[in-house]
């Protein structure tokens, strides 16, 4: 059978980090989605059909990897695809609170769900998607962050809105 994994995320927007993990997953597993969550209450810089169209775009070159979004609980979302392993990324030490609460609770809505965890490439350790927005917010350079396309976006993205 077909080893689904998700690897479920803001991705506002995807960074090097991210392309990183889905890289590494997408050799462990049969087939990959990244889902992108609708959280419209994290006041996000891209819209979910932007962040979808960037994921899409820096994974053309991965064949077993697709790009969804979901807009529910992530287990009712796995369910719907028969998926049963959520991949997700480690930074620091900082992350393993949060991501300890989020995979106990998915653990404990649903015995049949694992969560695998893959630790950051240490070049990007300290890489997330709002360091990204901050820097290119001033005007900084982002290129060894983020895909080339992402920079682009991100350029029009900010030079657009006033703020
Ligand atoms: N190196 C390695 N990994 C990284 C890096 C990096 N530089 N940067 C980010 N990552 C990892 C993160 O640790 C994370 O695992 C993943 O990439 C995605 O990161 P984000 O920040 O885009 O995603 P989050 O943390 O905002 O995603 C949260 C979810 C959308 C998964 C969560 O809110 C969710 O599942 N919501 C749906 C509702 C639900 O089911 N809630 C109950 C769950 S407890």
């Amino acid at each position: 059978k077909e080893r689904v994994a998700v690897y479920p995320g803001s991705f506002d927007p995807v960074t090097f980090g991210h392309l990183d993990i889905i890289q590494r997953a997408a050799k462990q597993f049969d087939w990959v989605i990244v889902a992108v969550l609708n959280n419209e209450k994290k006041n996000p810089l891209f819209s979910v059909q932007e962040r979808k169209e960037l994921l899409y775009q820096v994974t053309l070159d991965m064949p077993n990897v697709e790009v969804d979004s979901f807009n529910e609980l992530l287990i009712n979302y796995m369910r719907s695809k028969d998926a049963h392993i959520i991949v997700r990324g480690l930074r620091a030490v900082s992350d393993f609170e949060y991501e300890l609460q989020m995979a106990s609770t998915n653990q404990k809505l649903d015995d049949t769900i694992e969560t695998f965890f893959m630790m950051t490439n240490p070049k990007y350790s300290y890489l997330s998607s709002s360091i990204v927005k901050e820097i290119a917010r001033f005007q900084g350079q982002v290129s060894d962050l983020v895909p080339d396309v992402v920079e682009k976006e991100l350029r029009r993205k900010l030079s657009s809105s006033s703020s």
